[in-house]
């Protein structure tokens, strides 16, 4: 069990924790950090309810004061970054920098959502019609539910809430179910930033412990202006038609299956590092993660035998370890995708470097593997699906159109990055018949996007953007006014209608 004395700033403190269904185990080691009570259908119904009427108190705030509760929350986060950082190491078992890199990434949005919280602007438009204004304004939009998952079980959310919060919005997060302790920290520090600001109404936060059936009512229910919510693709499929059934808003940041393309030219230096980040970083599970690596005939042996090297030396195991840059899986079924996926490509030819399962003595209850280099022969010329492991497609190519060709024909559209130090390939590479993902990066990996650009992908990665300089405008209702201050009234497109 959790060690309360340890977690107790964050509110971690012991019987309500200890009581529940709902089982929560570390998957460093598998032991045991809590027991907690899952909400039901009801419970979730009544938050609903409460964060309606919160929404209709905190809309009325003027934005400015809405950012000095994010501000406020932003200094908490200073304040705790550590212990916070050390419980998401715990609960989805990243090594201690990403889980660092995970409470900063927190705190830069909400620095970045309290400057937005004077700059939440419309247009005034010029009209066709005389003594007519046209304007636009922008108001709150309503409770926002924010749906999450294990790999960042709290930077995904505070990118929507931080930014729904100074857009007037209420807030109803369903953590994933592996994860639902770090949402409890957040919310307790949400709650401790709001100590003391009268006009923060009750019930402005909530988080709803509890499986897929939460996110389905969530999904579900009308009162739910905006379902923003990360996960795998099949979880999007799953939600999306229930909103759109009832024609609400969503936001979606699904699966990638990113691929990165090494041209001749490239600094292989610096390939073989971004790669190697992208690749086994949070030991395979970002969305982000680089999957699939296109590399240019000319350099393939010299790549692959670098990455091979790197990838057999990696330091896989705890994540409190400072030495470690591989933690463990997030549980077994992950640990078995992973091996089917390696059989199959084993069965069609490739070689695979890697991939086994290590410490099993040392932690029986936990998954650890090696990082995969799957090379696939010729004959095999593309990898369709997301493994979220720590499993890398490596390809040949030898013309550039025919890697974008590739890079582009999975389903997914997320992330995407080409290493080359020829202007006219990087040019290529982000023109309109370039990339089709949301983010392309040159001499840069496919992960750790920064918040201050848009963050998100195309076809089966969602078509949704988080975080970046007008992501606000989701979580908003837009509204455009017209304002007749002359004694006519003269008709749009010189209608005439005189009875
Ligand atoms: C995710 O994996 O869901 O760009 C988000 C990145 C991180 C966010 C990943 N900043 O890798």
């Amino acid at each position: 069990m959790l060690s309360n004395a340890r977690f107790l700033p964050l509110g971690l403190d012991a019987p309500r924790l200890r009581e529940g269904a709902l089982a929560v185990h570390s998957p460093i080691d598998g032991s045991l950090l809590a027991r907690l009570a899952p909400q039901d259908g009801a419970t979730t119904d009544a938050a609903i309810a409460r964060s309606v009427a919160a929404f209709e108190a905190w809309r009325r705030v003027p934005a400015p004061r809405r950012g000095e509760l994010v501000r406020r929350f932003a200094q908490a986060l200073r304040e705790h970054k550590a212990l916070l950082a050390e419980l998401v190491t715990l609960e989805c078992g990243k090594i201690r920098s990403e889980g660092e890199g995970e409470v900063q990434e927190m705190i830069d949005i909400c620095d970045f959502a309290v400057g937005l919280s004077r700059q939440l602007h419309g247009l005034t438009i010029a009209s066709e019609r005389p003594g007519h204004a046209l304007r636009e304004s922008w108001h709150p939009l309503g409770p926002v539910a924010i749906v999450t998952a294990f790999n960042f079980p709290v930077a995904v959310w505070a990118w929507n809430a931080a930014i729904a919060l100074v857009c007037g919005d209420s807030l109803l997060w369903k953590p994933s179910e592996r994860t639902p302790l770090c949402a409890l920290a957040c919310q307790r520090l949400l709650e401790q930033a709001a100590a003391g600001m009268e006009e923060v109404p009750r019930g402005l936060s909530a988080v709803i412990v509890g499986g897929a059936e939460r996110a389905v009512q969530l999904a579900d229910d009308r009162r739910v202006a905006l379902l923003s919510a990360t996960g795998s693709c099949a979880m999007g499929r799953a939600l999306a038609p229930r909103v759109a059934q009832r024609l609400g808003r969503s936001l979606l940041e699904l699966g990638g299956n990113n691929a990165v393309i090494v041209a001749p030219s490239a600094d292989l230096e610096l390939a073989l590092r971004a790669i190697v980040f992208g690749a086994v970083g949070t030991a395979g599970q970002r969305c982000t993660g680089t999957r699939r690596l296109f590399v240019h005939a000319a350099v393939r042996e010299q790549l692959l035998e670098r990455l091979r090297a790197v990838f057999a030396g990696l330091v896989v195991g705890d994540p409190r370890a400072a030495d470690t840059l591989v933690g463990p899986l997030i549980g077994g079924e992950a640990f078995t995708r992973m091996q089917a996926a390696l059989a199959a490509a084993r069965a069609a030819g490739a070689r695979i470097d890697g991939g086994e399962r290590v410490l099993a003595e040392r932690f029986p209850a936990a998954w650890y593997v090696r990082p995969a280099l799957v090379e696939h022969p010729p004959s095999v010329t593309n990898s369709m699906e997301e493994v979220f492991a720590p499993l890398l497609n490596c390809f040949e190519y030898a013309e550039l159109e025919d890697a974008i060709a590739r890079q582009n024909a999975v389903p997914q559209g997320l992330s995407s990055a080409i290493f080359t130090t020829d202007l006219r390939e990087a040019e290529r590479f982000l023109s309109t018949t370039g990339s089709d993902c949301g983010i392309a990066n040159v001499n840069a990996g496919t992960s750790g996007a920064e918040i201050g650009g848009a963050f998100g992908g195309e076809k089966d990665s969602g078509g949704g953007r988080e975080a970046g300089a007008d992501a606000w405008r989701a979580y908003m209702r837009r509204m455009t006014a017209t304002i007749n201050y002359s004694d006519a009234l003269p008709l749009a497109q010189g209608v005439r209608f005189e009875p």
